[in-house]
Protein backbone atom coordinates (compact mmCIF):
# COMPACT_ATOMS: atom_id res chain seq x y z
CA UNK A 1 0.00 0.00 0.00
CA UNK A 2 1.08 3.65 -0.39
CA UNK A 3 -0.33 4.92 2.54
CA UNK A 4 2.08 3.48 5.49
CA UNK A 5 -0.39 3.69 8.36
CA UNK A 6 -2.69 1.62 6.44
CA UNK A 7 -4.74 -0.61 9.29
CA UNK A 8 -5.34 -4.05 8.49
CA UNK A 9 -9.36 -4.27 8.27
CA UNK A 10 -10.44 -6.77 10.97
CA UNK A 11 -11.73 -9.39 8.67
CA UNK A 12 -8.40 -10.23 7.42
CA UNK A 13 -7.14 -10.83 10.87
CA UNK A 14 -8.74 -14.44 11.30
CA UNK A 15 -7.41 -17.86 10.08
CA UNK A 16 -10.89 -18.70 8.65
CA UNK A 17 -9.64 -22.35 8.31
CA UNK A 18 -8.98 -22.55 12.09
CA UNK A 19 -12.38 -21.11 12.57
CA UNK A 20 -13.79 -24.11 10.49
CA UNK A 21 -12.42 -26.36 12.25
CA UNK A 22 -13.88 -24.99 15.87
CA UNK A 23 -17.29 -24.99 14.33
CA UNK A 24 -16.89 -27.99 13.41
CA UNK A 25 -16.04 -29.26 16.94
CA UNK A 26 -19.27 -27.84 17.86
CA UNK A 27 -21.44 -30.04 16.17
CA UNK A 28 -21.29 -32.65 18.28
CA UNK A 29 -23.51 -32.98 21.36
CA UNK A 30 -25.12 -36.47 22.23
CA UNK A 31 -27.72 -34.12 24.85
CA UNK A 32 -28.93 -32.07 22.27
CA UNK A 33 -31.76 -32.89 19.89
CA UNK A 34 -30.35 -35.72 17.43
CA UNK A 35 -27.01 -35.27 18.69
CA UNK A 36 -25.75 -32.53 16.36
CA UNK A 37 -26.25 -28.38 16.34
CA UNK A 38 -25.49 -28.75 12.78
CA UNK A 39 -29.21 -28.44 11.54
CA UNK A 40 -29.39 -25.32 13.74
CA UNK A 41 -26.48 -23.55 12.52
CA UNK A 42 -27.58 -24.42 8.98
CA UNK A 43 -31.82 -22.62 10.00
CA UNK A 44 -29.30 -19.73 11.77
CA UNK A 45 -27.32 -19.09 9.07
CA UNK A 46 -30.41 -18.93 6.57
CA UNK A 47 -32.88 -17.14 8.62
CA UNK A 48 -30.09 -14.47 9.30
CA UNK A 49 -29.62 -14.12 4.88
CA UNK A 50 -33.40 -14.79 3.90
CA UNK A 51 -34.83 -11.30 5.21
CA UNK A 52 -33.04 -9.63 2.27
CA UNK A 53 -35.36 -7.36 -0.30
CA UNK A 54 -33.50 -7.39 -3.44
CA UNK A 55 -35.70 -3.63 -4.26
CA UNK A 56 -34.77 -2.17 -0.97
CA UNK A 57 -31.50 -3.91 -0.78
CA UNK A 58 -31.99 -4.13 2.78
CA UNK A 59 -31.86 -7.24 4.72
CA UNK A 60 -29.41 -10.20 4.03
CA UNK A 61 -26.28 -11.83 6.51
CA UNK A 62 -24.22 -8.21 6.14
CA UNK A 63 -25.07 -6.23 9.63
CA UNK A 64 -25.32 -10.00 11.73
CA UNK A 65 -28.61 -8.37 12.87
CA UNK A 66 -29.92 -11.42 13.96
CA UNK A 67 -28.41 -10.96 17.04
CA UNK A 68 -29.94 -8.12 18.05
CA UNK A 69 -32.84 -8.73 20.36
CA UNK A 70 -35.19 -7.13 18.09
CA UNK A 71 -34.67 -9.73 15.30
CA UNK A 72 -34.01 -12.37 17.32
CA UNK A 73 -36.83 -11.91 18.49
CA UNK A 74 -39.19 -12.38 15.53
CA UNK A 75 -41.69 -15.48 15.67
CA UNK A 76 -39.45 -17.04 13.03
CA UNK A 77 -36.63 -16.91 14.92
CA UNK A 78 -37.78 -19.24 17.81
CA UNK A 79 -34.98 -21.35 19.10
CA UNK A 80 -31.99 -20.02 17.09
CA UNK A 81 -30.34 -18.22 20.48
CA UNK A 82 -29.36 -22.38 20.88
CA UNK A 83 -27.08 -21.72 17.92
CA UNK A 84 -25.92 -18.55 18.95
CA UNK A 85 -25.45 -19.53 22.45
CA UNK A 86 -23.51 -22.37 20.75
CA UNK A 87 -21.04 -20.31 18.65
CA UNK A 88 -20.36 -17.25 21.56
CA UNK A 89 -16.93 -19.10 22.86
CA UNK A 90 -15.64 -18.66 19.19
CA UNK A 91 -16.70 -14.96 18.91
CA UNK A 92 -14.31 -14.38 22.48
CA UNK A 93 -11.49 -16.70 20.64
CA UNK A 94 -11.73 -14.80 17.81
CA UNK A 95 -12.62 -10.86 18.50
CA UNK A 96 -11.67 -10.12 14.57
CA UNK A 97 -14.18 -12.09 13.03
CA UNK A 98 -18.11 -10.40 12.51
CA UNK A 99 -21.08 -12.49 13.60
CA UNK A 100 -22.56 -12.14 10.16
CA UNK A 101 -19.64 -14.10 8.70
CA UNK A 102 -19.28 -16.72 12.24
CA UNK A 103 -22.81 -17.07 11.53
CA UNK A 104 -22.94 -17.83 7.87
CA UNK A 105 -19.65 -20.00 8.02
CA UNK A 106 -21.56 -22.18 11.17
CA UNK A 107 -23.75 -23.24 8.31
CA UNK A 108 -21.38 -23.89 5.68
CA UNK A 109 -19.30 -26.07 8.27
CA UNK A 110 -22.53 -28.01 8.87
CA UNK A 111 -23.55 -28.73 5.50
CA UNK A 112 -19.97 -30.01 4.98
CA UNK A 113 -19.17 -31.54 7.80
CA UNK A 114 -22.88 -33.49 7.79
CA UNK A 115 -22.36 -34.80 4.76
CA UNK A 116 -23.33 -32.09 2.40
CA UNK A 117 -21.52 -30.45 -0.74
CA UNK A 118 -18.28 -28.11 -0.64
CA UNK A 119 -20.05 -24.44 0.10
CA UNK A 120 -18.03 -21.68 -1.89
CA UNK A 121 -17.95 -19.09 0.95
CA UNK A 122 -16.03 -15.02 1.61
CA UNK A 123 -15.31 -13.39 4.29
CA UNK A 124 -15.89 -9.50 4.92
CA UNK A 125 -19.02 -9.13 6.36
CA UNK A 126 -19.67 -5.96 8.82
CA UNK A 127 -21.66 -6.11 11.59
CA UNK A 128 -24.69 -3.49 12.34
CA UNK A 129 -26.71 -2.11 15.17
CA UNK A 130 -29.91 -3.00 15.86
CA UNK A 131 -31.37 0.25 13.89
CA UNK A 132 -30.09 -2.18 10.71
CA UNK A 133 -32.43 -5.25 11.56
CA UNK A 134 -35.17 -5.92 9.29
CA UNK A 135 -38.92 -5.68 10.10
CA UNK A 136 -40.50 -8.76 11.07
CA UNK A 137 -42.60 -11.03 8.43
CA UNK A 138 -39.76 -11.67 5.67
CA UNK A 139 -39.08 -14.87 6.14
CA UNK A 140 -41.84 -17.41 4.84
CA UNK A 141 -44.31 -19.13 6.95
CA UNK A 142 -44.64 -22.34 7.10
CA UNK A 143 -48.65 -22.80 6.92
CA UNK A 144 -48.80 -21.59 3.59
CA UNK A 145 -48.27 -22.59 -0.02
CA UNK A 146 -46.60 -22.16 -3.34
CA UNK A 147 -47.58 -18.57 -4.06
CA UNK A 148 -46.61 -17.08 -0.16
CA UNK A 149 -43.05 -18.99 -0.71
CA UNK A 150 -42.49 -18.02 -4.54
CA UNK A 151 -43.65 -13.94 -3.03
CA UNK A 152 -40.79 -14.79 -0.33
CA UNK A 153 -38.06 -16.47 -2.51
CA UNK A 154 -38.70 -13.93 -5.35
CA UNK A 155 -38.26 -11.12 -2.83
CA UNK A 156 -34.89 -12.64 -2.57
CA UNK A 157 -34.01 -12.83 -6.26
CA UNK A 158 -34.28 -16.84 -6.36
CA UNK A 159 -36.13 -18.71 -9.48
CA UNK A 160 -37.85 -21.80 -9.27
CA UNK A 161 -35.10 -23.77 -9.47
CA UNK A 162 -33.10 -22.25 -6.73
CA UNK A 163 -35.71 -22.07 -4.26
CA UNK A 164 -36.36 -25.67 -4.93
CA UNK A 165 -32.79 -26.40 -4.24
CA UNK A 166 -32.79 -24.52 -0.90
CA UNK A 167 -35.85 -26.49 0.57
CA UNK A 168 -33.94 -29.80 0.44
CA UNK A 169 -32.08 -28.64 4.14
CA UNK A 170 -35.33 -30.05 5.32
CA UNK A 171 -33.45 -33.52 4.73
CA UNK A 172 -31.90 -31.94 8.21
CA UNK A 173 -33.07 -31.63 11.82
CA UNK A 174 -36.41 -31.17 12.84
CA UNK A 175 -39.42 -29.05 13.83
CA UNK A 176 -39.84 -28.11 17.47
CA UNK A 177 -43.57 -27.86 19.14
CA UNK A 178 -41.65 -24.67 21.30
CA UNK A 179 -40.42 -23.37 18.32
CA UNK A 180 -42.54 -23.05 15.43
CA UNK A 181 -44.86 -25.14 17.07
CA UNK A 182 -44.62 -27.52 14.56
CA UNK A 183 -43.84 -31.57 15.73
CA UNK A 184 -41.07 -33.81 13.95
CA UNK A 185 -38.30 -34.79 11.58
CA UNK A 186 -38.63 -34.56 7.91
CA UNK A 187 -36.57 -38.47 8.15
CA UNK A 188 -34.80 -40.85 9.88
CA UNK A 189 -31.32 -39.84 9.40
CA UNK A 190 -31.99 -35.76 10.53
CA UNK A 191 -27.76 -35.14 10.91
CA UNK A 192 -27.04 -36.49 7.79
CA UNK A 193 -27.04 -34.30 4.65
CA UNK A 194 -28.70 -36.11 1.89
CA UNK A 195 -31.46 -35.66 -0.65
CA UNK A 196 -34.08 -37.24 1.49
CA UNK A 197 -36.54 -34.00 1.64
CA UNK A 198 -37.33 -35.09 -2.21
CA UNK A 199 -37.50 -39.03 -1.74
CA UNK A 200 -39.65 -38.83 1.29
CA UNK A 201 -41.91 -36.09 -0.63
CA UNK A 202 -42.54 -38.27 -3.20
CA UNK A 203 -42.47 -41.96 -2.06
CA UNK A 204 -44.00 -41.59 1.45
CA UNK A 205 -47.76 -40.97 1.48
CA UNK A 206 -48.77 -37.38 3.64
CA UNK A 207 -51.22 -37.45 5.90
CA UNK A 208 -52.89 -34.79 7.87
CA UNK A 209 -51.33 -34.95 12.12
CA UNK A 210 -54.62 -35.77 14.57
CA UNK A 211 -53.44 -33.37 16.86
CA UNK A 212 -53.89 -29.97 18.74
CA UNK A 213 -51.20 -28.26 17.32
CA UNK A 214 -51.01 -26.16 13.65
CA UNK A 215 -51.68 -28.13 10.58
CA UNK A 216 -49.01 -30.53 8.97
CA UNK A 217 -48.76 -33.45 7.89
CA UNK A 218 -47.20 -37.08 9.10
CA UNK A 219 -46.20 -40.05 6.65
CA UNK A 220 -49.16 -42.54 6.80
CA UNK A 221 -47.05 -45.51 7.52
CA UNK A 222 -45.05 -44.60 10.70
CA UNK A 223 -46.46 -41.73 11.37
CA UNK A 224 -42.86 -40.75 12.99
CA UNK A 225 -41.87 -37.95 9.93
CA UNK A 226 -43.57 -34.92 8.79
CA UNK A 227 -43.99 -32.36 6.18
CA UNK A 228 -44.64 -28.27 6.78
CA UNK A 229 -47.61 -26.79 4.29
CA UNK A 230 -45.14 -25.23 2.58
CA UNK A 231 -43.01 -28.54 2.52
CA UNK A 232 -45.94 -29.69 0.39
CA UNK A 233 -46.51 -26.86 -1.95
CA UNK A 234 -43.30 -28.42 -3.76
CA UNK A 235 -45.61 -31.80 -4.63
CA UNK A 236 -48.62 -29.91 -5.47
CA UNK A 237 -46.67 -27.18 -7.36
CA UNK A 238 -46.04 -28.81 -11.53
CA UNK A 239 -42.85 -25.97 -11.77
CA UNK A 240 -41.78 -26.74 -8.36
CA UNK A 241 -42.50 -30.82 -8.36
CA UNK A 242 -40.16 -30.70 -12.02
CA UNK A 243 -36.98 -30.27 -9.65
CA UNK A 244 -38.26 -32.46 -6.51
CA UNK A 245 -38.21 -35.10 -9.23
CA UNK A 246 -34.46 -33.99 -10.58
CA UNK A 247 -32.93 -34.00 -7.11
CA UNK A 248 -34.95 -37.08 -5.94
CA UNK A 249 -33.56 -39.01 -9.02
CA UNK A 250 -30.22 -37.79 -8.78
CA UNK A 251 -28.29 -36.60 -5.64
CA UNK A 252 -25.22 -35.11 -7.22
CA UNK A 253 -27.39 -32.72 -9.11
CA UNK A 254 -28.56 -31.91 -5.95
CA UNK A 255 -25.27 -30.96 -3.93
CA UNK A 256 -24.46 -29.04 -7.05
CA UNK A 257 -27.16 -26.76 -6.98
CA UNK A 258 -27.82 -26.70 -3.16
CA UNK A 259 -24.18 -25.75 -3.16
CA UNK A 260 -24.46 -23.09 -5.61
CA UNK A 261 -28.01 -21.60 -4.25
CA UNK A 262 -27.03 -21.65 -0.39
CA UNK A 263 -23.69 -19.59 -1.07
CA UNK A 264 -25.94 -16.99 -3.06
CA UNK A 265 -28.05 -16.67 0.01
CA UNK A 266 -25.57 -16.36 2.18
CA UNK A 267 -24.13 -13.55 0.11
CA UNK A 268 -27.43 -11.98 -0.73
CA UNK A 269 -27.08 -7.76 -0.20
CA UNK A 270 -23.19 -8.08 1.03
CA UNK A 271 -20.96 -5.40 -0.13
CA UNK A 272 -17.43 -7.81 0.32
CA UNK A 273 -14.01 -5.83 0.25
CA UNK A 274 -12.80 -6.28 -3.49
CA UNK A 275 -9.53 -8.80 -2.09
CA UNK A 276 -11.58 -10.87 -0.09
CA UNK A 277 -11.16 -14.30 -0.88
CA UNK A 278 -13.19 -17.30 -1.44
CA UNK A 279 -12.71 -20.30 0.28
CA UNK A 280 -13.51 -23.88 -0.53
CA UNK A 281 -12.73 -25.29 3.36
CA UNK A 282 -11.98 -28.78 3.04
CA UNK A 283 -13.83 -31.54 4.99
CA UNK A 284 -12.36 -32.87 8.10
CA UNK A 285 -11.77 -36.40 8.64
FE1 LIG B 1 -36.71 -24.45 7.18
N1 LIG B 1 -37.98 -24.70 8.74
N2 LIG B 1 -38.13 -23.49 6.12
N3 LIG B 1 -35.37 -24.10 5.69
N4 LIG B 1 -35.26 -25.32 8.30
C1 LIG B 1 -37.72 -25.31 9.92
C2 LIG B 1 -36.57 -25.97 10.28
C3 LIG B 1 -35.42 -25.99 9.49
C4 LIG B 1 -39.42 -23.28 6.51
C5 LIG B 1 -39.95 -23.52 7.77
C6 LIG B 1 -39.27 -24.21 8.78
C7 LIG B 1 -35.62 -23.45 4.52
C8 LIG B 1 -36.90 -23.08 4.05
C9 LIG B 1 -38.02 -23.10 4.81
C10 LIG B 1 -33.95 -25.56 7.88
C11 LIG B 1 -33.35 -25.03 6.76
C12 LIG B 1 -34.02 -24.32 5.76
C13 LIG B 1 -38.88 -25.22 10.77
C14 LIG B 1 -38.97 -25.77 12.17
C15 LIG B 1 -39.83 -24.54 10.07
C16 LIG B 1 -41.23 -24.21 10.54
C17 LIG B 1 -38.31 -24.86 13.20
C18 LIG B 1 -38.35 -25.46 14.59
O1 LIG B 1 -39.46 -25.72 15.09
O2 LIG B 1 -37.28 -25.70 15.17
C19 LIG B 1 -40.18 -22.73 5.40
C20 LIG B 1 -41.65 -22.37 5.44
C21 LIG B 1 -39.32 -22.65 4.35
C22 LIG B 1 -39.56 -22.20 2.94
O3 LIG B 1 -40.65 -21.86 2.54
C23 LIG B 1 -34.39 -23.19 3.83
C24 LIG B 1 -34.25 -22.44 2.50
C25 LIG B 1 -33.38 -23.73 4.61
C26 LIG B 1 -31.88 -23.75 4.39
C27 LIG B 1 -31.30 -23.67 3.23
C28 LIG B 1 -33.30 -26.44 8.82
C29 LIG B 1 -31.89 -27.00 8.71
C30 LIG B 1 -34.23 -26.71 9.83
C31 LIG B 1 -34.03 -27.62 11.04
C32 LIG B 1 -33.61 -26.81 12.24
C33 LIG B 1 -33.40 -27.63 13.50
O4 LIG B 1 -33.26 -27.00 14.54
O5 LIG B 1 -33.36 -28.87 13.45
Amino acid sequence: YFYSNETTPSWKKVNYNSVYKDIAGLLEDEDYDDGSYGPVFVRLAWHASGTYDKKTRTGGSDGGTIRHTAEAGHGANNGLEHARDRLEPLKKQYPNISYADLYTLAGVVAVQELGGPTVRWRPGREDKTEADCTPDGRLPDAAQGADHVRDIFYRMGFNDQEIAALVGAHALGRCHTSRSGFDGPWNASPTSFTNFFYTELLNSTWVPKKWNGPFQYVDKESGQFMMLPADMAFKKDSEFRKYVEKYAADQDAFFEDFAKAFSKLLELGVKFPEDAPVYEFKTLE
